[in-house]
């Protein structure tokens, strides 16, 4: 294709995404339009699936047959949106082995929040609270991003996310009605949760190299600070409600922006723990890296069993 022909279809490409239509898999794209998106999509599954491990960590410890069904149902939805984005990324022309190879190689990234470990009952709560909670902030405006499989994908896990971020802070609810050594272990948690949630967002809006395209290709709608902004103002009156204080001595209500002010974020941590020195990094490759290993006679078998049913179909076409 001539450099004039690729302007051409540039042009027409930049004015659909002005006028808000869907790019769809098969429509022509730039080329780093492709790229970004399999780098954003592929990164929040691996964030799904990775996302599993503190929670599913629970399961057998949750403390009543109530409280375990609604864990283990949002365990195995954070598996259904890892698979839809696999999915979603797929139609971008890179395959599942790949995606799985970069994670378990450490070429692709995933969110930072999971490399911290759940060690109370009351981590349940704070995980589907906040870290649920930051999630939907993020998703909600990905709902109208401009890939059409990506912002499909988003509309149904948003739904379920809100399911998530109820069960979470519901479960510190109850902690917080509960005796003065269950309200403390409700606090320390939020006290531990706190700050690695609002690195969720990912770094400062000046130190965050993708925002400024994404957004022109409305990858993303709203940039960090404000997606992080907009948590922080939702999420305050609720940890009035539950009783419990945000660990920010910094933080205060800012009559004139209408909106909080809080303390700095210690981006040295955000940044250690994103190059792989966090708490829990290398215990959550293991995880993964075993899991796919320990797997492979499944995969193999369901090869066999589908090789089986196509030569028997073949047989009878015959
Ligand atoms: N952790 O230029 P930016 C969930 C990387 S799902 C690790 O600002 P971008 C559900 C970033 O990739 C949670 N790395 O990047 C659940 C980039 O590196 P790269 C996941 C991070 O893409 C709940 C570099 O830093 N959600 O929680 C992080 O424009 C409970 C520079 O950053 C999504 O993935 C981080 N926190 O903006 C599951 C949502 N932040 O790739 C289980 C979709 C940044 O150039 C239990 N993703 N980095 O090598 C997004 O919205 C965006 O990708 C951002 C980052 C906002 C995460």
């Amino acid at each position: 294709m001539s450099n004039k022909e690729i302007k051409n279809l540039e042009e027409i490409f930049n004015q659909r995404i002005a006028r808000d239509e869907k790019i769809e898999p098969k429509d022509w794209m730039p080329e780093k339009y492709r790229k970004t998106h399999i780098r954003q999509i592929s990164q929040h599954a691996h964030s799904e699936i990775v996302g599993m491990l503190p929670e599913g960590n629970w399961i057998t410890r949750a403390p009543s047959l109530r409280r375990k069904v609604a864990l283990l149902a949002k365990v195995q939805d954070e598996g259904g949106h890892g698979l839809y984005l696999y999915s979603a990324a797929e139609t971008l022309g890179i395959s599942r082995e790949e995606m799985y190879e970069q994670l378990h190689t450490g070429k692709a990234k995933y969110s930072s929040i999971f490399n911290y470990p759940a060690v109370t009952w009351a981590d349940m709560g704070a995980i589907g609270w906040l870290v649920d909670g930051a999630a939907i902030i993020n998703q909600v405006a990905l709902t109208t991003t401009s890939f059409g499989p990506y912002a499909r994908a988003m509309v149904r896990i948003c739904k379920e996310e809100s399911f998530h971020q109820r069960q979470g802070f519901e479960i510190l609810l109850s902690l917080c009605k509960g005796s003065e050594e269950q309200k403390a272990m409700a606090q320390d948690s939020l006290n531990r949760w706190w700050w690695p949630s609002l690195m969720m967002f990912g770094p400062k809006d000046e130190e965050s190299p993708n925002t400024e395209q994404s957004m022109k290709w409305k990858l993303k709608r709203k940039s960090n600070d404000e997606l992080r902004q907009q948590f922080v103002n939702q999420t305050v009156p609720q940890a009035k409600i539950l009783g419990i204080s945000i660990p920010d001595p910094d933080l205060k209500w800012n009559e004139e922006k209408q909106s909080y002010d809080f303390g700095k974020i210690d981006w040295d941590e955000f940044w250690q723990v994103v190059k792989g020195h966090g708490p829990c990094n290398k215990e959550r490759m293991t995880a993964r890296v075993g899991a796919w290993n320990q797997g492979t006679w499944v995969r193999d078998a369901a090869v066999a069993y589908a090789e089986k049913q196509a030569n028997k179909n073949l047989n009878k076409a015959v």
